[in-house]
């Protein structure tokens, strides 16, 4: 059977409740506004983000997982030992797939571990992982990524490879990003690695695109935060109130998302214990999407203390996996 294959360890992430009606009413108040992009991933944000992984204009996912497909053998190879594969945030764990079946072609066996905020997807991405993968063992750490590297408990000295994949580095300022990969670095021992997704510059056009789509998936995903605050803090915000805007902020080579009001209203809401007076025009900033050249992310992971070790790149040179060593 699958069941004596998976187990599931960590602790709910508690106090998100109130986390959320915090995040709210301190970025709401804040000048300029804005809410935490974590937030976008309630059940119907993770659900529109599954869709604009299928977009046309969105490339990532495609890029990322053409290089994980054609160069999973490798990948499996830059590990002599047989590893632990570790995924921060794997969510459908949909592209690990290459990099699992390599590994197990390779070792006849795998220990794999996915760490993720929300237990349903750990619990679904093992249904289907487990049935198709005899040799495959799951411990879902369920739980905050770097968090869930402590709650991992080593199997003998077999290293670790970690998977940050999707470009969500991208989504993090270059001050959070450095902490993060420090805090990472130092739970990792010397024989682990950290293979790592980052989305590149190119084009103005096509990020611009990838980041609004002509379906309007992204302005859907983005607006779906306004329908959160509403169902979860009671508030009378309306998504209709408000437009989706991105650009291309070439200084700062990222892509700016926010939500413009609309309409002039004052919104409720109670769960924060706010009121706020919108004029049209004014803004809510709600996610930053960092793209790197081979150079500036060379940089910033020898900020951190990892060297990197291998990259692949996918044939139209727009996205690469970086395997960093501590
Ligand atoms: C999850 N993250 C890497 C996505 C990105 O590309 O920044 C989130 C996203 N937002 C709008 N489209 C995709």
């Amino acid at each position: 059977g699958t069941k004596d294959r998976f187990e599931l360890v960590g602790t709910p992430p508690d106090h998100q409740e109130a986390e959320f009606a915090d995040a709210v009413r301190e970025g709401l108040s804040a000048s300029p506004r804005h809410v935490p992009a974590r937030f976008l991933y309630d059940a119907r944000g993770s659900e529109l983000f599954e869709q604009i992984c299928t977009l046309p204009e969105y490339y990532p996912t495609r890029a990322e997982r053409e290089i994980l497909e054609d160069r999973a053998d490798e990948i499996a190879a830059a590990i002599d030992r047989e590893p632990t594969l570790v995924e921060f945030g794997s969510g459908s764990a949909e592209k690990t797939r290459h990099v699992i079946e390599a590994l197990i072609a390779r070792h006849g066996h795998l220990r794999y571990a996915p760490i993720d905020i929300s237990r349903a997807a750990l619990e679904a991405s093992a249904d289907g992982l487990l049935a198709d993968h005899p040799e495959l063992e799951m411990v879902g750490v369920w739980g905050e990524y770097a968090r869930g590297l402590l709650t991992l408990e080593r199997v003998t000295d077999s290293p670790l490879l970690v998977l940050w994949l999707g470009s969500s580095i991208g989504n993090l300022t270059h001050t959070e990003a450095l902490a993060f990969l420090r805090d990472v670095r130092e739970r990792l021992a010397p024989q682990d690695r950290l293979l790592i997704g980052v989305d590149l510059v190119k084009d103005p056009a096509v990020l611009e695109a990838a980041y609004d789509d002509a379906q309007g998936v992204t302005a859907a995903f983005t607006l779906n935060l306004i329908a959160r605050i509403a169902r979860e803090l009671g508030g009378d915000l309306r998504p209709e109130d408000f437009c989706y805007r991105s650009r291309w902020n070439p200084d700062e080579e990222r892509i700016e998302s926010h939500l413009e009001v609309v309409r002039a209203h004052t919104a409720h809401i109670p769960g924060a214990k706010l009121e706020v007076a919108f004029e049209v025009g004014d803004r809510i900033h709600t996610e930053y999407a960092h793209k790197y050249t081979p150079k500036s992310f060379a940089a910033l992971a020898a900020d951190a203390g990892f060297a990197v070790e291998r990259n692949w790149t996918d044939g139209e040179a727009r996205f690469r996996s970086c395997l960093l060593a501590p």
